[in-house]
């Protein structure tokens, strides 16, 4: 090492979502001088700062939680099977306390650029109150969708009424009764929020751009005996977890739709359709997600159960997507969201046929009609996956810059690690499994915690990935992808999004392949004491 000054600590984290929890107590586990920086001013992440009407889980709450404590496990208790974002906030706010996390973390501090020095082999944060912290290793835990975009309309800071982004909303209740709301993009988040604000609203207005192919999510309280089961269940459950393509607890189906009579299949997804959670995308018949001509038979069964439930066909029309299949883009889970347009005062505006031409003082104003809102709500998502990164200024070794890096398309090693940004390691970065987000941040963690414990027995202060690691991790990447019907759409898996300057063409932003062939690489990788990186 060329300089032996110590840094102000072993390991600085950035974000205190699930992420920054977990890797926080490994690093307590190694004794590591740990801190976490977070934006918020708690912990929690997405479930911190997404407090919008419906915000829930669309993943059984069971199977999101933390598996690695046996006294979590025993103590908490779910009181819904997809828990609503407070319970969940609750959630890992108990865990942080429990395990004595928040000494460790600083709220309220947002890190705006992070650079490695060479001769001390540390990283320096700045953040936006002009303080320094000095590291050794840096793990980032910032989410896959934090960074909220506002739509690129003209006027967006005219309008004079109450404005929220669904991903910075308030913590104190928002009163809707009597109030004339308008409420951009239909992605899930608007799905869930819909049905809630149209039940003390004045009057609704959805502006929409891309209808989604939504499904019943099922949700339904857990009785104190149903969890005692749920809880006996665990293992089995974690295990299953374990084996799944996407870590859900849904296995993935077996047979081809061509497998089957249009009777049987008709049978299938009746019950699919009837069934709590995401069976209807994971487990379907496995060409549906690869063969147009399959894909056209969910769709058209979806599209059925749509019709079915909205009463005006104009409108079932317009909720109906006509430019992507079911399950190419992440499917939203609702609970009564296509009922909700039967109400006289909620009304769906497409845009594609009237554009919004502008948010005005008193509300949008259309190609067709100018229209008056107490509340504008911006459904409108975020800058994904490499988001979050763009908005920290990451500097690595020669300058090097991570926006310029990835310029083309994220350039990672088993998505964990970057070459040039040596000693540090990413939670949930592009080319990372997602799926069931938990599990696979429990494996992302454990496998970074083991490397740099490994490190600090070796003596090492320098781990990078090498070039010709980023390359077949990269190309790998793109090659599991290829056939995916849902890397033909524009969607935030897609790395697209309209809002945002320079991410209008589709990249690989994340891994498509098993969750069990992910893990297998990166553990082979770390049996192998760590190829295809410098250790120095
Ligand atoms: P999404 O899924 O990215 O949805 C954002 C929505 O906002 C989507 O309907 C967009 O239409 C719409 N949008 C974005 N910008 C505009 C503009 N400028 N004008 C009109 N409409 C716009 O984000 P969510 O928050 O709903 O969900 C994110 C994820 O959170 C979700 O997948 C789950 O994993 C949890 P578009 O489709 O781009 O035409």
């Amino acid at each position: 090492m060329g300089d032996d000054t110590q840094p102000d600590y072993d390991v600085l984290i950035v974000g205190a979502g699930l992420s920054g929890c977990y890797s926080l107590y490994r690093m307590q586990e190694l004794k590591l001088r740990t801190k976490v920086i977070e934006a918020g001013s708690g912990p929690g992440g997405t479930w911190y700062w997404n407090r919008y009407p419906g915000a829930r889980f669309d993943c059984e709450s069971y199977s999101y939680g933390f598996s690695w404590s046996q006294e979590v496990l025993d103590e908490f208790d779910w009181t819904e099977h997809f828990a609503p974002q407070p319970e969940t906030e609750r959630y890992i706010n108990f865990v942080c306390d429990k395990f004595g996390l928040k000494e460790d973390m600083q709220f309220d501090t947002r890190i705006q650029s992070a650079q490695f020095l060479e001769e001390s082999r540390t990283w320096q944060l700045n953040d936006d109150k002009g303080r320094t912290y000095t590291s050794r290793w840096l793990i980032t835990g910032m989410g896959v969708l934090s960074n909220p975009t506002l739509p690129n309309l003209p006027g967006v800071s005219d309008f004079k009424g109450t404005a929220y982004h669904t991903a910075r909303w308030p913590a104190e209740p928002v009163d809707f009764t009597g109030k004339r709301v308008g409420i951009i993009g239909t992605g899930a988040t608007s799905i869930q929020a819909i049905p809630e604000i149209c039940k003390t609203v004045g009057d609704l207005t959805v502006f929409q751009r891309t209808p989604n192919w939504a499904i019943p999510l099922h949700n339904k309280k857990i009785a104190p005996d149903e969890m005692k089961k749920i809880r006996e269940g665990y293992p089995e459950l974690f295990r299953r977890c374990a084996e799944t393509r996407m870590s859900f607890i849904h296995e993935a189906g077996k047979k081809k739709t061509t497998d089957a009579t249009a009777e049987e299949r008709e049978l299938f997804w009746e019950d699919l359709y009837g069934q709590p959670g995401f069976g209807l995308w994971v487990s379907n018949y496995t060409d549906i997600g690869l063969d147009k001509a399959a894909n056209k038979l969910i769709s058209d069964f979806v599209e059925k159960k749509i019709r079915q439930r909205v009463s005006d066909q104009k409108t079932a029309d317009m909720l109906i997507p006509k430019n992507h299949g079911f399950g190419t883009r992440r499917v939203p889970m609702e609970t009564h969201y296509f009922e909700a347009y039967n109400q006289p005062n909620v009304h769906l505006v497409d845009i594609n046929a009237t554009p919004i031409e502008r948010i005005t003082e008193k509300g949008i104003k259309t190609s067709e009609k100018d229209f008056e809102f107490d509340m504008i709500i911006y459904a409108t998502g975020f800058d994904a996956v490499t988001g979050a990164f763009d908005a920290v200024s990451f500097t690595g070794t020669n300058g090097v810059t991570l926006k310029d890096t990835w310029d083309g398309g994220p350039q990672t090693y088993l998505g964990l690690t970057a070459k040039s940004f040596p000693n540090m390691f990413m939670i949930m970065g592009p080319h990372q499994m997602y799926g069931n987000i938990p599990r696979s941040i429990e494996f992302a963690v454990e496998w970074v915690s083991n490397c740099i414990e490994y490190c600090r027995a070796h003596d090492v202060t320098w781990v990078e990935a090498k070039g010709d690691g980023v390359e077949m991790w990269t190309n790998h990447v793109h090659e599991v992808a290829k056939g995916l019907l849902s890397n033909e759409i524009d969607s935030w898996m897609t790395g697209v999004n309209k809002n945002v300057a320079g991410k209008q063409k589709r990249t690989i932003a994340r891994y498509s392949g098993s969750a069990q062939e992910f893990r297998r690489v990166c553990n082979k990788v770390a049996d192998d004491r760590y190829n295809k990186m410098v250790l120095a």
